[in-house]
């Protein structure tokens, strides 16, 4: 099978709000994304994951789109959009919008059509039903918290939410809600953008007897058996005939649950559904039933290999993955999967992204990873934005007994806010983020750990990744193939790019002879511009 663009793709994910303010009023918006796509281009970054700039109430920070087909005031204008992507399409970089479809705002115009009467033709745009026992339908809760149904008054019915009140489930089970789906798709992707990220795309299809299940600490059951893992693949491969198959992108499921088994449906490379999968088995390594997500182990190494050598042996040949250790829903890698002081930080932060970058799949950075930034020293909840950061706190200290340090102790080891706090470009005030107040503090390690510090310095953490970048373009131009005869080996290597490439020579082949070679002397570890040689040796 041909190898696909995106295949051999670094893809970096801006968090529109926290990345560059042009206007002064602390919010991140798309003129300053525009502002520094130069900066993303001299990282060397193939596609821009731009996370939702659509109109939204901002209930999740855009996870909640009122308009799919509109920008948010707070981000620009349409036109602004039109100007970012025109300029990352000169700057040879590709841009994938974050298509979040399993639920929309309840601000959205087919939530309130929906709501307004039990017979309005949007009322099947969502999951209706009656109180059971004067109850909601079932017990389970959704993520950020309380039930997964919310009480109407206006028709005297519960709607699903998995996630938000405000953040109503889209009912996919009706033809009219994925015709609407696909076709906004059609007017970004007929604007030119290159793709999708799709949000909790994993979830779209239910179990629509919407089962009850064990309680846990919070009084409610979780969510996940409700998933239906079959009916999913049926729509992506309609999504892929209706919308996708008419253009070149590349698409990434967020899926939360997929395991090696369902990444093979969800990301076969037949192309029948998606390009590539984001699972989460590695960063769900630690947790506990009562706490959730919400413990600050660290994550043991051997379970971390296990992971990733389980999905990297079971997808060889079949399917495609992406390599991430940051996002906008994880905390700083450099001070969630390691122990380090500020004293190694940098080490440990090259280490970590050599580690993933180095792998099979998709490398994935978030804005500032690749600074090695940290996480946020929060003193207290009020500091934090993330509704998901105050329910875990309500939860910590109401349901779980945790004393308020401890709870904060979790808080500063995982919440989303870490990643969330300002990129930092310079020393200066607001870190060069904003000229007014950010949305979110600064972190005040920002007077060391900062890109202007860094872009021009060969030793940085920031040079480092772009050095990852290059190999994994580079890695593209060498041919290397070994023959045998008897116990006799060669090794050809051919440097088919006018670049230093870098090669290791395998052990036995070093100090063998050498039969062919287009340099006088032997290579040490990099290969010159259309370097090659053969070598030979007997084993
Ligand atoms: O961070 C999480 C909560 O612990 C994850 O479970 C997260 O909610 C899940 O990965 C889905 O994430 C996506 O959808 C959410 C949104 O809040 C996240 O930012 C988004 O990445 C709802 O749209």
């Amino acid at each position: 099978m041909a190898e696909k663009w995106w295949q051999k793709a670094v893809v970096y994910q801006i968090y529109p709000k926290s990345f560059q303010d042009s206007d002064g009023d602390g919010v991140g918006d798309l003129p300053g994304i525009t502002s520094r796509l130069p900066y993303l281009a001299k990282l060397g970054v193939d596609v821009i994951w731009l996370s939702p700039v659509y109109a939204s109430p901002m209930d999740d920070n855009g996870y909640d789109i009122s308009d799919y087909r509109a920008i948010a005031p707070v981000f620009g204008s349409m036109d602004d959009f039109d100007a970012m992507l025109a300029r990352a399409h000169e700057l040879g970089m590709k841009v994938v919008m974050d298509l979040v479809a399993n639920h929309s705002s309840d601000e959205h115009r087919w939530f309130k059509e929906s709501r307004s009467s039990r017979t309005n033709p949007y009322r099947d745009y969502y999951y209706w039903r009656d109180p059971v026992d004067g109850h909601e339908p079932s017990n389970m809760g959704a993520v950020f918290g309380g039930s997964i149904w919310e009480w109407d008054e206006m028709t005297a019915q519960y709607y699903l939410h998995c996630f938000s009140k405000k953040q109503p489930d889209l009912n996919w089970e009706n033809p009219r809600v994925r015709d609407e789906v696909y076709d906004l798709m059609d007017f970004w992707l007929a604007k030119g953008v290159d793709g999708f990220r799709m949000d909790v795309i994993g979830m779209i299809a239910k179990d629509t007897t919407f089962p009850s299940g064990e309680p846990g600490p919070t009084g409610y059951s979780p969510l996940w058996p409700l998933i239906n893992d079959d009916q999913v693949h049926v729509w992506l491969r309609e999504m892929r005939e209706r919308v996708l198959s008419r253009y070149d992108t590349m698409t990434v499921g967020e899926c939360g649950g997929a395991t090696v088994e369902t990444a093979k449906k969800y990301a076969n490379l037949d192309g029948s559904e998606l390009s590539m999968v984001f699972q989460f088995e590695h960063v769900g390594l630690t947790g506990s039933p009562e706490r959730g997500k919400w413990v600050t182990d660290k994550p043991r190494l051997s379970d971390l290999k296990r992971v990733f050598e389980r999905w990297e042996t079971g997808l060889e040949g079949v399917a495609w993955n992406s390599l991430y250790w940051d996002n906008h829903d994880q905390p700083r890698a450099v001070s969630r999967w390691v122990e380090a002081s500020e004293e190694n930080r940098e080490r440990a932060a090259k280490m970590l992204a050599t580690c993933l970058h180095l792998m099979k799949g998709t490398p994935y950075i978030y804005q500032g990873e690749e600074l090695g930034m940290t996480n946020y020293p929060f003193a207290s909840v009020e500091e934090c934005d993330d509704l998901e950061a105050h329910d875990a706190y309500r939860m910590l200290t109401q349901d779980c007994g945790c004393s308020h340090e401890e709870a904060m102790d979790a808080l500063r080891e995982i919440c989303r806010d870490n990643a969330r706090t300002p990129m930092q470009w310079d020393d200066g005030p607001e870190a060069g983020f904003t000229t007014g107040a950010p949305w979110l503090p600064v972190n005040p390690n920002h007077a060391w750990i900062n890109a202007a510090a860094q872009t021009d310095d060969a030793d940085s953490v920031f040079s480092h990744y772009r050095r990852l970048i290059e190999l994994r373009h580079e890695s593209e131009e060498l041919f290397v193939y070994e023959r045998r005869l008897g116990d006799e080996r060669m090794l050809v290597v051919c440097n088919f790019s006018k670049r230093e490439v870098v090669f290791e020579t395998p052990s036995r082949y070093v100090g063998s002879r050498r039969l062919a070679n287009n340099y006088s002397e032997p290579a040490e570890s990099v290969l010159r511009p259309f370097e090659c040689f053969a070598l030979l040796c007997t084993s």
